[in-house]
């Protein structure tokens, strides 16, 4: 088995420091960032999220996952995050109200870190509020807000609504499992993206 593959069934079954070893081996073999993200973390956890669908796993077993990917993710960071690189500005990042994950907000994070961007994290759980006083009280040019379910992705349109009434200068960049361009526009969102490194090459574009 490929130590790729070997990652994503460590991470399948939650074994953190399993997933933490086969990384730093990986990085040592001489695979990217990119393929030990993508192949080995991502892959293991698309497997989950396709497996907690068909409820043949549940909650505990997706919540060690989760922690395993993360240990995984903050590991692989520093090769992700390129060094010495001046902040081209800063954006406001944070998983909407209601809403707990926080992966792909942390990988949003590190891409737009990796780009010299300074990003003020609010965690998850984000009230609308906060985004535009964060916004505010940092001269942000972009709120960036992910969601990952479909009971949460209205509060996205309280963010833009809130920052549309305040005649704020700010960009608004929504993404998220359930979310598509379509809904952004419904919405009035700016922009849409993806995935973490589309966000972040956006990102760089409103700075320039
Ligand atoms: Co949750 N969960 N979960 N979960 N969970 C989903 C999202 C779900 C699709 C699973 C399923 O049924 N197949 C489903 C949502 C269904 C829906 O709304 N239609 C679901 C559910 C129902 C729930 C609970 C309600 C379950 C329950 O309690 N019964 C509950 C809700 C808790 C809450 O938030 N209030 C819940 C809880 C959890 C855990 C806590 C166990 C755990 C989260 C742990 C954590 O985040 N620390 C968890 C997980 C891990 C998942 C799945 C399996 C994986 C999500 C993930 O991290 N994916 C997920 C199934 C799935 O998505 N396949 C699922 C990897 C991550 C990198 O992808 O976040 O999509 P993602 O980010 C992507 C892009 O979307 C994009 O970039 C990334 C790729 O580069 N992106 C952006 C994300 N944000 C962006 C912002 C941008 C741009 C791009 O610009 C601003």
């Amino acid at each position: 088995m490929s130590i790729l593959n070997e990652m994503s069934e460590a991470l399948q079954k939650g074994k953190k420091k399993e997933v933490e070893e086969l990384v730093t081996k990986a990085v040592g073999e001489g695979f990217t960032p990119k393929q030990i993200l993508e192949e080995g973390l991502l892959a293991g956890m698309n497997i989950i999220g396709t497996r907690f669908k068909a409820n043949e796993v549940y909650v505990p077993e997706v919540l060690v996952a989760a922690r395993a990917m993360n240990a995984g993710i903050a590991l692989l960071k520093p090769l992700l995050v390129s060094s010495g690189v001046q902040p081209l500005g800063t954006i406001i990042l944070g998983t909407v109200e209601g809403d707990l994950h926080d992966i792909g907000k942390n990988l949003v994070k590190i891409m737009m870190e990796g780009k010299g961007i300074n990003v003020v994290d609010l965690g998850v759980d984000v009230p609308a509020d906060r985004f535009i006083e964060a916004a505010k009280e940092h001269d942000a040019k972009i709120i960036c807000a992910s969601s990952l379910l479909t009971t949460t992705m209205m509060k996205m349109k309280e963010i833009v609504d809130k920052a549309r009434a305040e005649n704020l200068s700010v960009k608004i960049m929504v993404g998220g499992a359930p979310v598509n361009e379509e809904f952004a526009k419904s919405i009035g969102a700016d922009m849409y993206k993806d995935d973490a490194a589309s966000a972040a090459d956006y990102a760089v574009t409103c700075f320039q």
